[in-house]
This record gives structure tokens, sequence and C-alpha cells, in this order.
């Protein structure tokens, strides 16, 4: 199945080692599906369209392997991406795996976890950077409680500002023009984690010693997870100068993390995500952080890739569809409109506006029975999805 909704390189479309290598393992069963070795996920992923490739430092380098093994595997890692034309756009930590990392990394009480988590977590940038990598994520899945007796929630907050400030000073330090993104998720594996949402995040890097040099990787299914809406996230990330990375996947609703294929679960949610995505100017990867459902085999991981690009691509020229729409366009132009009435008081504030309004009065009754139109315009988005227009 070839035609105009197949991946190109423009689209940016990336996906994990740990994605299409998922093995099917779930909390309840056992891999179904043999390992992939990171060469042939290389070639597997080129060879269904994607750009580039991102990767946990264990998802290439087996935890424990010797400096000798680690060098060897990256010659080959490196190998198969030139052999293949994919590049690594972004790489990140496993700070969730190793039983060490059970209580948190950065966050845990135990202070050589800590330390030994920057040591990680150092080497892993170091991989990252030798592999051409311009985003570094960080997901702290470990990084909460179960008990909230066990840890002082304003010390967690701290040592992870101590942690993150410490990596953004090392990469100062080295030279490296690194742009750290931070993934929020509000719970699983632990009961609830520290910094749950994207907003939670933006409120954080604030605090941080060089902000400038940190943003946000907005996931789908966490934010979902929250009962949020994600483009508001996307938008509120954006608006902040903070998108720097995006995990694209589908959730059904608050329960387990799902990852899903794109827009497998809630089209409607996606069509909003890609309409925002492709209208603000966001210039970076769409990395798709999800895996085939465990019942399938090899062929069924190449569908659930294809159909994660494919998706995105069929909702871009639907949400170019539906903004160039005159019926949509004379609607959103109604519905958005500005008389400029109110702009003597609105905007900026100064003394003379607040006088000005104190003395301006305003027919609520006419403001508030006035039709919005919203269910009509709702439609036209509703049939644009179906493909109905
Ligand atoms: C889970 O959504 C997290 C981990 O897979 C990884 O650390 C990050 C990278 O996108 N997403
Ligand atoms: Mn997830
Ligand atoms: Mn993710």
């Amino acid at each position: 199945m070839t035609d105009r909704f197949d991946p190109r390189p423009e689209h940016k479309f990336t996906f994990g080692l740990w994605t299409v290598g998922n093995p099917g393992r779930d909390a309840f069963g056992l891999p179904t599906r043999a390992p992939i070795a990171p060469p042939e996920i290389v070639a597997l992923l080129a060879d269904c369209g994607a750009y580039g490739v991102n990767l946990h430092d264990e998802d290439l380098i087996p935890f424990g392997s010797s400096a000798a093994e680690r060098d060897r595997i990256v010659a080959d890692f490196k190998q198969a991406l030139a052999d293949h034309g994919l590049r690594v756009p972004m790489a990140t930590t496993n700070l969730f795996t190793q039983p060490v990392f059970k209580d948190g990394a950065f966050t845990s009480n135990d202070p050589a976890v800590r330390a030994y988590a920057l040591q990680k977590t150092a080497a892993a940038i170091e991989l990252g950077v030798e592999l051409g990598a311009e985003t570094y994520v960080f997901w702290g899945g470990r990084e909460g409680t179960e008990s909230n007796a066990s840890k002082d929630h304003c010390e967690s907050i701290k040592r992870f500002r101590e942690a993150i400030n410490w990596l953004t000073h090392y990469c100062v330090d080295r030279g490296y023009d690194l742009k750290f993104a931070l993934e929020a998720k509000p719970n699983e594996p632990r009961c609830d984690i520290y910094l749950p949402t994207t907003g939670a995040m933006l409120g954080f890097i604030a605090t941080l010693d060089h902000p400038d040099r940190v943003g946000v990787n907005p996931e789908v299914a966490h934010e979902v997870m929250a009962g949020l809406d994600f483009s508001h996230a996307l938008a509120q990330a954006w608006e902040a100068g903070k998108l720097f990375h995006v995990d694209l996947n589908d959730q059904l609703g608050p329960r387990y993390d799902q990852d899903l294929r794109f827009g497998s679960a809630n089209p409607k949610a996606a069509f909003w995500t890609v309409r925002f995505l492709e209208s603000c100017g966001y210039q970076g990867m769409r990395h798709f952080d999800a895996h085939a459902y465990r019942s399938e085999d090899l062929d069924g991981v190449r569908d659930f890739a294809k159909g994660c690009m494919r998706t995105y691509v069929i909702l871009k020229e639907r949400a170019a569809a539906f903004d160039a729409d005159p019926e949509v366009r004379d609607l959103l132009g109604e519905i958005r409109a500005d008389d400029g009435s109110q702009a003597d008081v609105l905007g900026v504030y100064s003394k003379e506006k607040a006088d000005l309004l104190a003395r301006r009065s305003f027919d609520v009754d006419r403001l508030g029975s006035k039709g919005l139109q919203l269910e009509r315009l709702d439609q036209l988005a509703i049939e644009h999805l179906l493909g109905a227009r």
C-alpha cells in the first residue's frame, strides 16, 4: 500500500528502539515476540519510512556491558544508521528498570543511588552526543511514592532540581548544546509520580539554573491518564517556548499507560493534536512512543509503525482541509471576531484604563444570550475527520 499518506523524511517521524523492539511482555504475561537487535530495528524503521531512531542507554548497551563491548555495540549501531540513513535525534537514560532505582533515581532517599543516577545519566549523555542526539529526555518513572511517609516531597523536588541543574552544568562544562526535555506522567510504575503533568514540569523549569536549556516532552497517554486534553498541554508548552519534543501515541482514558498506536483510540483528539503541531510552527521530531499489541508478530509490528505514521499524515491532510473549508473560515471569523470596542480597557493595565472600565456598563443579558454556533463548527470538524467533506 503506497500512496500520498506514506511517511517522508520531512515528516520527521521517529521511534524509540524500545517501541518496535517491545517484546510483547506485560504485567501478566511473558514476551510473545523474539528480541530484535538494534541494527535490525534500524533496518525495520528505515524500511517503514521513519526519519530517526531514539534510545535509552540500555536499549542499545545491555546493563553491565564492558567498555570494549560498549564500543563494539556502538560501532555496529553506527554502521546500521549509516547503511539505512537514519539519525538519532533524541536519547535518554533508563533510570527505572534496574532494582537500584526501585525508590527513585534523582529523588531516592539514598545519596549513593542519587549519585549513581547522575553517573549513569552522564554516561548516557556521552552516548547520545556520540550518536548525534540534539534532545535529551528525562522521564522520572520511579520518582515518586507508594507511601507519602517515605519521602519529604519538598526535598524530592529539590533533589530533582539539583540533578537537572547538575546535568545542565555538566553539558555546559562539556560544551554540549543538548536541549533537555522533561517528560511528565501522573503514575505507573509508582503509585504517584512527582511533577505529574506537562504543566507541573513547566512550573518546575522556571526554578532551574539554566531554564533556557530545558523544555518539555509531553506524551499523549500521560496527559490523558491525568484526564487532560493533550492539545492544551501542547499549546501551553509551545506558548512558553518549551515544546522541545513530543511523544505521540494513544490512550483510552485514565487507566494504565497503554502506549497505543497513534490515533487508534481517540482519532478526534489526535486530529486536534496534529492540527496544532502542523499550524503552530513546531519543527521538532514527531516521536511515536508506543508499541504494537501483544498479539502481534513482526509483521504486526511493521503494521503498527506504518499505522502510526499513516494516521498522522492522514490527519494532517484532514486538518488542512478543515482550516481551508470556506464554511469553517466564515464561522471562525464570526466566532472570533473582535470589533475593537474594548481595546481602550483590555491589554496592558494602566490607571486610565481602570478608571475608564470602572465607569463602563455592560449588557450582560445580551452578551449571554448569543448563540455561538459551536455545534455547527464541531460538526464540520467531525465531518472532515470522517472524510465526509
Ligand atoms: C515513557 O513514556 C518514557 C520512556 O519510554 C522514555 O524515557 C521516554 C522517552 O520518550 N518516554
Ligand atoms: Mn507512556
Ligand atoms: Mn514517553
